[in-house]
Formats: C-alpha cells, structure tokens, sequence
C-alpha cells in the first residue's frame, strides 16, 4: 500500500491515464477524488472501486472499507468557479489533497492551422492551459499552508518535438511544461513536488477525441504499433510520486519503442 492515508485528486479520470489512475491509487490505499464531466462514467468507477476497495484479496492487509476509497465529482476544468467549488466542498476525508494530477485534456483535429477549427483550437487551450491553471490555483495554497504536496501535469512529447497538425495542442503542452518548471521555481522551500509527465503515443480514448468520434481512424492511430498503455503512464505515476521525499522527477519523458524521431522535413522545389 503505497499511497495509503494520500489524498490524490485526479482531474480526466472517467478514462484513459486519469481512470487507471484512479483504480492503481485506490489499490494502493489512496483517497481518490476523481473528477470529469461524464457523469454516467464517474458513476461506474465509483462502483467498480468501491466493489475493489472491499476486496481484501486486491486491496492488501489494510483496505478502506468499501467505498471511501474514492470520491466522484462531476466537473468540467473549464469552469473556474466550478473549480473552486468543487475543492472547497469536497468532504472532510479528502479535502487535503496531497497529490493533485492535473490529466484532464484533449486534442481535437489534425489540419494544419490555416485549415483549423477555431473553437477546436479555443476548446484546447480552456482545457489543455486554463483548466490547469484553474485547478492548480484551487489545489496549490493548501498544499503550502500543509507543507506538502506533489503536482503532477499531463504534458505530451507533443509539447517538446513539432508535427503537422500538431499546432494548437502541442503549444498546449509546451505551456504545461514550462508551467511545471516555473512551479518548481516557485514551491522551492515549501516542501511541494512538481513532476511533468511526457508521453508519446499511448492508446486511450485520445485519438477517438481527436478525430470528432472516427473510430475507424482511431484504430488506425495505433495499428502495428504496440502503443504505452494508461496502465504504463499510471505506474509511472505511481513512481514518480513515490520516490523518497528529496527526490523531485522534473520531467519524464516515454515512449513506446516503436516510436522515435524523423529527420527534419525539407521542401525541395523542382528544378
Ligand atoms: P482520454 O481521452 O482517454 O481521457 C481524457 C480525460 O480528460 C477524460 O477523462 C475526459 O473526461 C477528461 N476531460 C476532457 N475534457 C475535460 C474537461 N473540460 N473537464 C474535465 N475533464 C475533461 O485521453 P488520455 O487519457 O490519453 O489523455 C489524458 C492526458 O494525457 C491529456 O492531457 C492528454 O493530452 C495527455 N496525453 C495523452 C497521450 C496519448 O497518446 N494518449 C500522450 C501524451 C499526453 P470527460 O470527457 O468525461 O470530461
Ligand atoms: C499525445 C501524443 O504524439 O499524439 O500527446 O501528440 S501525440
């Protein structure tokens, strides 16, 4: 049990790296408090976890009793005053988030900018930047009036390295990147972990979001390929914000083995 007595608040946990993290955290002796926006889906990990955290055999020596390992709130992170409301109304036994990961967040589209949707692009940066800016200052002055705490962002290797149609969402991520450096910068002496997480491709329901629904397109994302899974980017969670107290993990960066880097691309004119 290695997050028992934690508080993690995990925003995007109806699916993908959100929702396994939420089932490993609850495994692992955590009060979970996972947010999203649909309702129907909260409601159904509430059940499964609650089913697990009765589980003596999958829960360990010390398992919450059934049910309090995991508390669902609807919530979109785009709403600042939802934010708010959402953190100071949360119940005693997890009010003092320990661990907040801030995974909410999509890509939407894949056109080259001049061809874009423009409400995709304004839907990204809400999510993708304002919705963790609006958690982490709901989250962040608790963890320095406590003296504690870790901040985990969901950034992409997509902030790090450009490809078309990359545009908007990787600009998204560069700004959760660099974000999560200059919160380092700014928790120095406060006893608060800051770790930015940079996956590259995994499947989730990431590419169905991206492609406005096309599951067949989706499929195709990952065909031949054997993608990281949530599983993989929750165990790397779960290590990173477990390593003993005065290690920080600034940034980590993964990807599947069979991906890696292009050359630059040239445009050669015919001559
Ligand atoms: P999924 O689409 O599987 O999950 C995304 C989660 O974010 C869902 O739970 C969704 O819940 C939630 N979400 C989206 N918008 C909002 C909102 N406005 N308010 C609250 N919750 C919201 O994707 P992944 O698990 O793959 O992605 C998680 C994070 O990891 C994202 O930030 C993504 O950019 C990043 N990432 C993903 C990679 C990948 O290849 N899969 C690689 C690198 C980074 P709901 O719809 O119920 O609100
Ligand atoms: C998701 C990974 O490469 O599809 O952030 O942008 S990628």
């Amino acid at each position: 049990m290695m997050l028992a007595n934690k508080t993690v608040f995990i925003t995007g946990a109806t699916a993908g790296f959100g929702r396994a993290c939420a089932e490993l955290f609850v495994k692992e002796g955590a009060r979970v408090a996972a947010c999203g926006r649909r309702k129907e889906r909260l409601e159904e990990l509430k059940q499964a976890l609650s089913a697990h955290s009765h589980h003596p055999a999958a829960s360990g020596s010390h398992p919450l009793p059934e049910g309090e390992g995991i508390f669902t709130i609807p919530l979109d992170v785009r709403d600042q005053q939802a934010v708010e409301k959402a953190v100071a109304s949360l119940p005693k036994e997890f009010s003092e988030v320990e661990i907040l990961i801030n995974n909410a967040g999509l890509a939407l589209g894949t056109n080259a900018f001049d061809k874009a949707e423009l409400a995709d692009a304004q839907q990204m940066v809400e999510t993708n930047i304002l919705g963790v800016i609006y958690c982490t200052r709901a989250i962040l002055p608790g963890m320095v009036a406590r003296n504690r705490g870790h901040i985990v962002n969901l950034s992409s290797v997509a902030g790090a390295y450009p490809y078309p149609g990359g545009n908007v969402y990787g600009a998204t991520k560069a700004f959760v990147t660099q974000f999560s450096l200059n919160l380092r910068a700014d928790v120095l002496g406060k006893n608060i972990r800051i770790t930015d997480i940079e996956p590259g491709m995994a499947e989730t329901e990431f590419s169905l979001v991206r492609l406005h629904g096309d599951a067949a397109k989706a499929d195709a994302v990952y065909q031949g390929v054997q993608p990281l899974t949530a599983e993989d980017i929750a165990q790397s969670i779960l290590w990173a914000v477990t390593r003993p107290p005065h290690v920080n993990i600034n940034r980590l960066e993964l990807m599947p083995t069979q991906q890696a880097f292009g050359p630059f691309a040239v445009h050669r004119e015919k001559r």
